[in-house]
């Protein structure tokens, strides 16, 4: 009987993942207006109104747009290796990578935000997640560079990561798989997870100068999935809000055993609560490992760091932290309202959308209108919190951000469509449907306090025939809507790059004055560093060599090397002597097993290079830099290991006695 159950749950699953895929929306050809072209029109020479953040998924990158154009502006590198600008192939970048589990150059990046004053984008860092291998990172919105990376103990799968309170006061991280604890013994049978599994959620301070981060404290929770989150703003600072799934705590099968419930929970955390409990001691110290890396400017040097300690709070003990609000369906997307009043959840399995009251939550709780607990922690009546529902809105709603007119707007991933909704009556309003399945949505400023409301993003995740075919694999699409009417209308398909999740969209007026246009060599504190052609030098340390090089239109100082030898490593610290916006130097050399250098004006970076045979190897400068770029070149000579060829270096000097003195003596003057 059981059995007969189980197969016809998975039967009814099958077939909507079946609808899933072949959900395709009517009308798929009347999609773009006449006025279209001219809405999205940015003409040459002139900016774009907004930066579009948008993360890259399993690309580990992220991206930077420009809208209304969707002109891509920059791919920045956070948790991949780029050989492009060198990252995580210099010496200087691999520490970033560097984890509890060693160089992890790898990971798949979900969901952007960009720090917040009083509820509202500030523009000076943007933070992502890593979803493999847990981990948060800042990048840094002058230079648009990954400034820091902190690595989260007690989690695996740093999904509902990384959300921020209105003030940047802490990044937020609730971890998507429960694991045993890392301090207790994970050698487990997997099947005792209601015993043995824990939900971790990470709370990290950002230090307000600097946007340092420090890994403040971690809330342990009952074990199932923690799949997104927002923080309270408005009203509601002050607390957090998790969507959780998997309430069965299933550990196979999830697709039919993390179905059964009815209804799930959105789990409410008051941390402004925690964070007196930390301050009263209630913390445990757990014994953990994680790394935490940091980029400096002034050395252009990241360094890792292994930490070993975390406090943890206990929702089960610690009451009054934590409270289960029942959420219909498998919620994923957790969305609060401008005013914070109103919290979304959206139930991928759901045919409403549920609409909580958080001054409703508040009384509930006070009233103790619970229906009974979940491991220890209350679990508040529906009803009771419940503001309201939005009813036939859409199938499989995911995500809902909202506009500046007291509208919100929803991601349906199975019915393919944005469909913009009433927050007060909550009435459906206007449906656009999406090429195809859309997954997350962004309207610009749509997570603030004052959302901008002129645009909005769907990114999809089937692009099918909205481009030219470029093989197996297609291009994921985003698609720009003008919601400033309304109706909503589309306006502009563009390719990104690998999945998309989330992304932001901040107004260019707060980033594009602070950008760094180049680093000054008066402050260049990197050890290897040579300030001037006149500190250049080769040094011979036994089998390492360090090469003090410095580049400047149009050469490299020096450029002809000899008595390198084989079995010897050799170490190029490149400093780019120029002082002036734009002015990149590159370098490269034959048989290098990593990647180029991208040196930034009065930045030094540094290859590693072993040679493995004897013979002339050439550099050359990888960036087009001047006239004279393809003269920007020179040559190591390699000898045998044992040679007694003497460690030479020189520019400009090395020229042939016997063509004649004339011109021999005329290049030494140079
Ligand atoms: Cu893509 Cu935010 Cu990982 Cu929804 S999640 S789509
Ligand atoms: Cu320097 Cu090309």
């Amino acid at each position: 009987m059981k059995n007969l159950n189980f197969k016809y749950r998975l039967l009814f699953l099958v077939t909507l993942v079946f609808m899933m895929a072949s959900c395709k929306p009517k009308n798929a050809n009347n999609t773009i207006s006449g006025d279209a072209a001219g809405k999205v029109y940015v003409a040459p020479g002139k900016y774009d109104e907004f930066y579009n953040f948008v993360s890259g998924g399993f690309s580990g990158q992220m991206s930077a747009y420009g809208l209304p154009s969707g002109r891509l502006l920059r791919v920045i590198p956070v948790f991949s290796v780029d050989p492009e600008k060198g990252y995580g192939f210099s010496e200087e970048t691999k520490p970033m990578l560097n984890t509890s589990h060693g160089f992890v150059p790898w990971d798949d990046l979900h969901h952007v935000q960009l720090s917040k004053s009083n509820g509202d984008y500030d523009g000076k860092w943007l933070f992502g997640n890593a979803n493999n291998t847990p981990r948060v990172a800042r990048i840094d919105l002058k230079t648009f560079r990954t400034a820091e990376i902190i690595e989260l103990p007690n989690s695996a799968g740093n999904h509902s990561s990384p959300f921020l309170t209105e003030n940047t006061e802490y990044v937020v991280a609730g971890t998507r798989f429960s694991v045993p604890p890392d301090d207790v013994n994970g050698d487990v049978p997997i099947n005792t997870y209601k015993k043995n599994f824990k939900g971790t959620l990470s709370f990290i301070s950002v230090k307000k100068e600097d946007g340092k981060m420090e890994l403040a404290f971690q809330i342990e929770c009952p074990g199932f999935n923690f799949d997104l989150s927002r923080a309270g703003k408005g009203v509601s600072h002050g607390w957090f809000f998790f969507s959780c799934y998997n309430t069965e705590q299933a550990s196979t099968l999830l697709e039919v055993n993390a179905s059964q419930k009815d209804k799930d929970f959105i789990l409410a955390v008051n941390w402004k609560k925690a964070e007196e409990y930390l301050k009263a001691g209630k913390g445990k110290k757990k014994s953990v490992r994680y790394a935490h890396n940091t980029y400096n400017e002034k050395t252009h040097t990241a360094t890792s760091e292994i930490k070993t300690e975390v406090i943890v709070l206990d929702s089960k003990i610690l009451k009054d932290i934590c409270y289960f609000i029942p959420c219909p369906k498998s919620p994923h997307g957790c969305d609060v309202s401008p005013t914070g009043e109103y919290i979304v959840g959206s139930g991928k399995l759901a045919a409403i959308i549920p609409v909580f009251g958080f001054n409703k939550m508040l009384k509930t709780i006070q009233a103790k209108d619970f229906i009974g607990s979940f491991e220890g922690i209350p679990v508040l009546k529906y009803e009771s919190v419940l503001y309201g529902e939005v009813k036939k809105p859409g199938l499989g709603p995911l995500h809902t951000e909202f506009d500046n007119k007291g509208n919100a707007y929803t991601s349906f991933f199975v019915s393919s469509e944005v469909v913009k909704w009433n927050i007060k009556d909550l009435k459906v309003l206007d449906r656009v449907p999406t090429y195809y399945s859309v997954g997350h949505l962004t309207v610009a400023g749509g997570d603030t306090k004052n959302p901008n409301g002129k645009y909005l993003v769907a990114y999809n995740k089937i692009t099918k025939d909205r481009y030219l075919p470029t093989g197996p694999e297609l291009s994921q699409s985003a698609q720009l809507y003008d919601i400033s009417g309304d109706k909503m209308q589309l306006i502009l398909d563009f390719p990104t790059i690998g999945e998309p999740h989330y992304a932001q969209i901040a107004p260019a007026d707060l980033i594009k004055n602070n950008s760094t246009k180049f680093y000054k060599l008066d402050e260049n504190k990197h050890k290897y560093a040579s300030i001037g052609e006149g500190a250049t030098k080769v040094v011979r340390e036994g089998k390492v060599v360090h090469v003090y090089m410095t580049a400047i239109r149009s050469h490299f100082s020096p450029d002809n090397i000899e008595g390198i030898r084989l079995g010897d490593d050799v170490y190029f610290h490149i400093t780019n002597l120029e002082q002036d916006w734009d002015v990149p130097h590159g370098f490269g050399i034959k048989g290098a097993a990593n990647a180029e250098l991208l040196i930034m004006p009065g930045e030094t970076q540094t290859l590693k290079w072993t040679p493995d045979r004897v013979g002339m190897v050439p550099i050359y400068c990888t960036d087009f830099c001047s006239a004279l770029h393809q003269e920007m070149q020179g040559y190591v000579r390699v000898s045998p290991a044992g040679s007694n060829v003497p460690l030479s270096y020189s520019l400009g000097t090395n020229i042939p006695k016997v063509e004649g003195e004339e011109r021999s003596e005329r290049k030494n003057k140079q």
